[in-house]
């Protein structure tokens, strides 16, 4: 089933020249590329975007992470790309990712860990319309 997912190349990503090698990971697997921006955010699309996650003690350091410098936002499409994207990014800290995965190969942190994957279907269609609400 084809699917969308917003993926997001954290500051980190940006700031230590990864957007080509996490970028030709998903392009590698197969995953097409919809729509994309290079785009420093502020506080109030973090919360939005973070909002289950904004009365938690580690949110305030990864608002200040995440409004830091630029981001690479994308939309990618293809079978089953929400759990895809997820297996690529790996798990949550980068010290327990398992090798192979982006977080596991390249981060070595639990908040600056490269990526941003939609975690469900759901969490996909609000986070396309909050990153790229003129999207078809
Ligand atoms: P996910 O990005 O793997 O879906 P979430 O639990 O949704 O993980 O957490 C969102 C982001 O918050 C993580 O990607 C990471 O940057 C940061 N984060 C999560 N847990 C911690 C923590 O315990 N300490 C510091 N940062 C964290």
């Amino acid at each position: 089933m084809s699917q969308r997912t917003l993926v997001l190349l954290k500051p980190d990503t940006v700031r230590r020249g990864l957007v080509g090698e996490v970028l030709g990971r998903f392009e590698a697997k197969g995953l097409r590329i919809v729509a994309m921006d290079l785009r420093t955010i502020d506080g109030e699309l973090a919360d939005q975007h973070y909002a289950e996650h904004v009365d938690k003690a580690f949110y305030p350091p990864l608002r200040e992470f995440v409004t830091s410098g630029p981001m690479v936002a994308m939309v990618l499409e293809g079978d089953e790309a929400v759990e895809v994207v997820r297996a690529l990014n790996g798990a949550t800290d980068g010290r327990k990712a398992a090798p192979g995965t982006i977080r596991g190969d390249l981060s070595l942190s639990n908040r600056e860990n490269l990526v941003h994957g939609s975690d469900s279907e759901e969490s996909a269609a609000r986070e396309i319309k909050l990153w790229f609400p003129d999207l078809p």
